[in-house]
C-alpha cells in the first residue's frame, strides 16, 4: 500500500490548481450573483484535457486514471463548484458511459467531441417524479422500428442548455419496469425538444440546471446504447462512478473551505492574538483536518478500486456520503471561524457553504446511499 502519489499525479493536481486559480478565482462572486454559465472557462477546461480526463487518447482524451479524476475535481471544486460539476457531469456520467457501454460508432461521433471539450454532455435521467425512485420513469421510447420516438419531462438537467449531447434514459416497455428502460444518444438540436426556465438555485448558481421537454423526438435506433432493456443497468453503472467525481467535488469544497479558514485565522486578531491561537478555532481547524483527510482517503479507495476494475458501487457511494457530510459540516464552521466576515460573499466561504448542499442530494441523496451501502452490508 502507497500514500503517495505519481509525478504524473502531481502535474494533474498543480495544473488544476493553477487553472482554478488563475482562470475560476477572478469573477466568481459576479458569477454566482448573476447565475452566469462560464462557457469561456468550461472551453479553456476542454483544451486543457480536463473534460475527458479518463477517456482513451484514441478517442481525444486525456487517459488518466480515476485518481487523478479525483485530484482534478478536488483542486477545481476548492475554488469553482459550478464549473467542477460540469466537468464531473461531462466525464464520468456521459463520456464514462459513452466509452465504457457505447459501440464504436458512437464513440467515433459523440465521445470525441465531448472528451476533447468541443462539446458538452448532459445526462438526463431525473423526472418531476422520479429522482431517487428512478426505476419509475414516466418519459417513454416509443419503439418505431428503425428509430425511437421520445416523450416526456427531465428535471434538474446540469449543463441542460449548453449540452450538444444528452444521455436519455426513457421507458420503453412499462410491462418490464426497469428491464423495459432503455439509454439514448440524444442531440440537444434535435426537433421537438425545449427547455424550461433556467431554475434559480441556493449554490453551484453559475452552473446551468434546466428541465428538459420532448415531445416527439425521434431517435434513430443506432443511438439506443447497448441491448435493449440496458437503460437501467446503464444509468445505475455510470451512476456509481459519477459519485466518486461528486465525492472528489464535495471533498475540494471542504478543502477551499478549509484553507480559508486556515489562511484567516492566523491573520485575524482576537483578545491580543490571531484566532489560530485560541483554542476554540484550533479545535474546529482539528476537527476539519482530520475529518477532510478521512473524506480524501475514501474518495482515493473508491477511485482506485474502479482504476482497478474491481467492484466499486459500495465504495463509491460511501466516498459520496461521507465527503458530502464533510463538505457540509466544514463549510458551516469556515463561516463561523470567518465571523461577520464569514457571512458576507467577498471571504467566499458562505458561497462554499451554499455550494456544498448539493452534494448531499444529487447524483443520489445521502439516504439513497446509505440504501446502496446497506444492501451491500446485508449481502456481504
Ligand atoms: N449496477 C448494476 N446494476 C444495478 C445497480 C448497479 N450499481 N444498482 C441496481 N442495479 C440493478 C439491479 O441489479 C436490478 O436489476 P435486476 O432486477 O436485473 O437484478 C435493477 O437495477 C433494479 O435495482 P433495484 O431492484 O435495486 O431497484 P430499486 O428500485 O430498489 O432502486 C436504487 C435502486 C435506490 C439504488 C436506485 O433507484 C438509485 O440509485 N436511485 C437513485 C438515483 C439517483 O442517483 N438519482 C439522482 C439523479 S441522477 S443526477
Amino acid at each position: 500500500m502507497k500514500f503517495t502519489l505519481t509525478e504524473e499525479h502531481k502535474l494533474i493536481q498543480e495544473a488544476a490548481r493553477n487553472f482554478a486559480e488563475t482562470e475560476l478565482l477572478p469573477g466568481i462572486i459576479e458569477r454566482d450573483d448573476n447565475q452566469q454559465f462560464a462557457s469561456d472557462k468550461v472551453k479553456v477546461l476542454g483544451d486543457l484535457g480536463f473534460m475527458g480526463l479518463m477517456v482513451d487518447p484514441k478517442y481525444g482524451g486525456a487517459g488518466m486514471d480515476t485518481i487523478a479524476y479525483v485530484l482534478a475535481m478536488e483542486e477545481i471544486s476548492k475554488i469553482d463548484a459550478s464549473v467542477s460539476v460540469t466537468m464531473s457531469v461531462n466525464n464520468s456520467l456521459v463520456c464514462w458511459g459513452l466509452e465504457t457501454y457505447g459501440n464504436e460508432e458512437q464513440k467515433q461521433k459523440y465521445l470525441t467531441p465531448l472528451a476533447k471539450g468541443e462539446k458538452i454532455g448532459a445526462f438526463c435521467l431525473s423526472e418531476p417524479e422520479a429522482g431517487s425512485d428512478a426505476t419509475s420513469q414516466k418519459t417513454t421510447a416509443e419503439d418505431k422500428g428503425d428509430h425511437y420516438i421520445i416523450n416526456g419531462t427531465k428535471n434538474w438537467i446540469t449543463n441542460g442548455k449548453s449540452a450538444g449531447v444528452y444521455l436519455v434514459i426513457a421507458q420503453t416497455d412499462a410491462q418490464k419496469r426497469h428491464k423495459g428502460i432503455n439509454a439514448f444518444i440524444v442531440e440537444s438540436d434535435s426537433p421537438g425538444i425545449s427547455l424550461g426556465p433556467k431554475e434559480n438555485k441556493l449554490g453551484i448558481r453559475s452552473s446551468e440546471t434546466y428541465s428538459i421537454m420532448f415531445a416527439d423526438v425521434k431517435v434513430p435506433k443506432e443511438n439506443r446504447i447497448g441491448e435493449d432493456g440496458f437503460g437501467f443497468k446503464f444509468a445505475m453503472k455510470t451512476l456509481s462512478g459519477g459519485r466518486i467525481g461528486i465525492a472528489a467535488k464535495a471533498l475540494g469544497i471542504a478543502s477551499g473551505a478549509y484553507e480559508l479558514s486556515v489562511k484567516y485565522s492566523k491573520e485575524r486578531k482576537a483578545f491580543g492574538a490571531e484566532i489560530a491561537k485560541h483554542q476554540a478555532i484550533q479545535f474546529k481547524l482539528a476537527d476539519m483536518a482530520t475529518q477532510i483527510e478521512a473524506a480524501r482517503l475514501m474518495c482515493f479507495k473508491a477511485a482506485w478500486l474502479k482504476d482497478q476494475h474491481q467492484d466499486y458501487d459500495q465504495a463509491s457511494s460511501m466516498a459520496k456520503l461521507y465527503s458530502s457530510e464533510v463538505a457540509m459540516a466544514t463549510t458551516v464552521e469556515a463561516v463561523q471561524v470567518h465571523g461577520g466576515y464569514g457571512f458576507v460573499k467577498d471571504f467566499h466561504v458562505e458561497r462554499l457553504m451554499r455550494d456544498a448542499k448539493i452534494t448531499q442530494i444529487y447524483e443520489g441523496t445521502s439516504e439513497i446511499q446509505k440504501i446502496v451501502i446497506s444492501r451491500g452490508v446485508i449481502k456481504g
